[in-house]
């Protein structure tokens, strides 16, 4: 219930449209980019547009971390951590001091991506199970900062689908 509101704000512009579909179901991707599965983001690799926010949310009960490696982003681009730690050592000290950085289940964490080039991150817990991911920061990709999220799936809007006219009949 909480939860549902804090999303709804995270999500953005097109929860509202989501929303109206109803028969979503428990594993409905309007609200975020990324899941976490028990141990493994989906999906692992994601392209976004320069300047877009990419939204992970734990869609498990298990706690993970998206945490950035340092040399695996570009050299101008700032370092991301959930529990917004300043570099990948002190998000693992953070995490072996107490679970520091966590992000629990139905939690979310974003995180906007402006320089572009490889972004290699990983789960603190769950690296050792091959918990990492790559986000790819190119112009070339579909997820755009103006377009929203966008849901990659055949569901074109079927609103001429109907079409009245098309047993025109066997004329005159
Ligand atoms: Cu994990």
């Amino acid at each position: 219930m909480d939860r549902r509101a804090f999303l709804a704000t995270v999500g953005g512009s097109t929860v509202a449209l989501a929303g109206c579909l109803g028969a979503g179901g428990p594993t409905d991707s309007d609200d975020h980019d990324i899941g976490m599965s028990s141990s493994a983001f989906k999906p692992d690799s994601f392209a976004v547009a320069p300047g877009t926010t990419v939204v992970w949310r734990n869609t498990s009960s298990h706690a993970h971390t998206v945490t950035a490696y340092e040399s695996g982003i570009p050299d101008e681009a700032d370092f991301f951590a959930s529990g917004g730690f300043s570099s990948s050592e002190a998000a693992r000290e953070g995490w072996q001091s107490g679970t520091q950085g966590s992000i629990h289940g139905g939690e979310t964490f974003e995180n906007e991506f402006t320089v572009p080039g490889t972004y290699n991150y990983f789960c603190i817990p769950h690296e050792p199970n091959g918990m990492t991911g790559v986000i790819e920061v190119t112009q070339d990709a579909t997820r755009t900062p103006e377009g929203g999220r966008v849901t990659v799936t055949n569901a074109t809007t079927a609103k001429n689908a109907s079409s009245e006219s098309a047993t025109e009949g066997d004329g005159e």
